[in-house]
């Protein structure tokens, strides 16, 4: 059928995260991070792979917002590093760090870019993890609320769209499940409590925001992975149910109702996992309402019945090795298993655009919010050619047939307010270092200098301005 075409204003833009571009890791009085500390653990990190340096973009903001403008961006969505502003988490804010922000966003409203402010994105103060533990200890939500109360005082006026928690579900999987995050354990009510503090800062972000920053936009950035039913065997579907409310509407629930969904709760209270909740959460979770959804999407997964047969949370493919995906999932519950219908990423992730489309649509018939697609592309090896070019055509292929799906979701009748894909530059990947490659900009490293960061656009780049000149049009080609 034809497709209803973008509607106007669509945020067509581009996404990063503090850590994974600015380096400057000490610059301006900043105080590390919990990466800052994490990543230099032995075997913490793909070949102990740090943002010291990242691509330098504390040094290089002009000339990566020239590149923005001259594609065309509208819309680009960077984080915000929590202990450049407050080095020891709270207390005083650190002027050096609100000026390179204020000089960032300056430049990009300087160039008609709407600026898609991230509060946090898994950068804690390193202050707070060895005070309180951070995310374990409910004293982080005052900590989370007097950060970005600032951040709302000193640039409310200037910038519209505000993202309050990027992937929870991921970041708190991978510190307490997967013992990958810091402080990298195995606890499953440890997990459960440090998620409830991350939800209570979340609404007392939204909460200060409404008396901050009337008139502008707020909401959470969640991963969404859809659930897929391994066969239409009815122990299949109830696991592949229960792994879309065990790992999407836990989180998703709470943010636009305030809620923890039934029958996932009933689970935690019988193996003795819930968190613990006190008086006045509930009515602070449900009164504190997002404008929007955030999504992340990368790729779709399929579950199958988990009879108890001992699998638990498993490891996930950082080796850019195919095919080194164990199993994972809950015993009792689900377990993954491979799509056979779809292809995957070097990092073993389905390649999935109509997930995409199924994800838009299972979020718009639960919540009904606009969403903002806040995260969406391709991790690769690329390379430069000898004729100093990058041939990322993989890519274009990819971003376009999400954009279709996208376009489709549309016509099904989801409100998208924009697309940000992953990522404008090439940036350091968290656990999969500097050689798992996402951006619109390849960032020069060789052997010999490993520091050039010469900044070089690929064949993406050009396609994508393309795609924003003609508002999607030329997605039909
Ligand atoms: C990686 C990931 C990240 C995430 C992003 C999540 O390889 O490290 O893909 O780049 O996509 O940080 O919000």
């Amino acid at each position: 059928r034809q497709l209803a075409p973008f509607p106007e204003g669509f945020l067509w833009g581009a996404a990063s995260a503090a850590y994974q571009i600015e380096g400057g890791w000490n610059a301006d009085g900043k105080g590390p991070s919990v990466w800052d500390v994490f990543s230099k653990q032995p075997g913490r990190t793909y070949q102990g792979s740090n943002g010291d340096v990242a691509v330098d973009h504390y040094h290089r903001y002009q000339e990566d917002v020239a590149l923005m403008a001259e594609m065309g961006l509208m819309a680009y969505r960077f984080s915000i590093s929590w202990p450049r502003i407050f080095p020891q988490g709270r207390g005083e804010a650190n002027e050096g760090g609100l000026a390179f922000y204020e000089r960032l966003i300056d430049a990009l409203l300087a160039h008609g870019i709407e600026p898609v402010v991230t509060l946090y994105h898994w950068d804690a103060p390193q202050a707070l993890m060895d005070e309180y533990g951070a995310w374990e200890s409910r004293r982080i939500v005052d900590d989370f609320e007097h950060y970005c109360r600032a951040l709302f005082t000193r640039f409310g006026a200037k910038v519209r769209y505000w993202i309050t928690l990027n992937e929870q579900n991921i970041d708190t999987t991978r510190s307490f499940l997967l013992a990958k995050h810091p402080p990298a354990v195995r606890d499953r009510q440890r997990f459960y409590q440090a998620n409830h503090h991350a939800f209570l800062a979340n609404a007392r972000a939204i909460r200060a925001f409404r008396q901050l920053v009337p008139g502008g936009k707020i909401g959470p950035t969640f991963c969404y992975c859809p659930a897929y039913a391994a066969s239409s065997r009815p122990q299949d579907v109830v696991a592949a149910e229960s792994a879309e409310e065990f790992t999407n509407h836990w989180w998703l629930d709470v943010y636009a109702t305030g809620r923890y969904p039934a029958s996932a709760w009933a689970w935690l209270v019988e193996h003795g996992q819930a968190p613990r909740i006190e008086g006045g959460d509930a009515e602070l979770l449900a009164e504190a309402k997002p404008d929007f959804l955030g999504i992340n999407y990368y790729y779709s997964q399929v579950f199958e019945d988990n009879a108890l047969d001992g699998v638990g949370e498993t490891d996930f493919n950082t080796s850019g090795q195919k095919g080194s995906t164990p199993v994972n999932g809950v015993p009792g519950l689900y377990k993954t298993t491979a799509n056979p219908h779809l292809p995957t990423s070097n990092w073993d992730w389905a390649i999935d655009p109509d997930g995409l489309r199924i994800t838009l649509r299972r979020v718009t018939s639960r919540y009904n919010l606009p969403v903002l697609i806040t995260e969406n592309g391709l991790g690769e090896f690329d390379q430069l050619s000898d004729d100093g070019k990058v041939h990322d055509g993989y890519r274009i292929d990819y971003l376009r047939h999400h954009l279709l799906a996208c376009q489709q979701a549309i016509s099904d009748g989801t409100k998208l307010m924009g697309y940000c894909a992953w990522s404008f530059t090439d940036l350091l990947s968290w656990l999969n270092g500097y050689q798992k490659r996402y951006g619109f900009v390849y960032v020069n490293r060789t052997e010999t200098d490993p520091l050039d960061l010469a900044r070089i656009r690929k064949d993406s780049f050009y396609w994508y301005r393309d795609v924003i000149a003609s508002n999607g049009r030329k997605l039909a080609e």
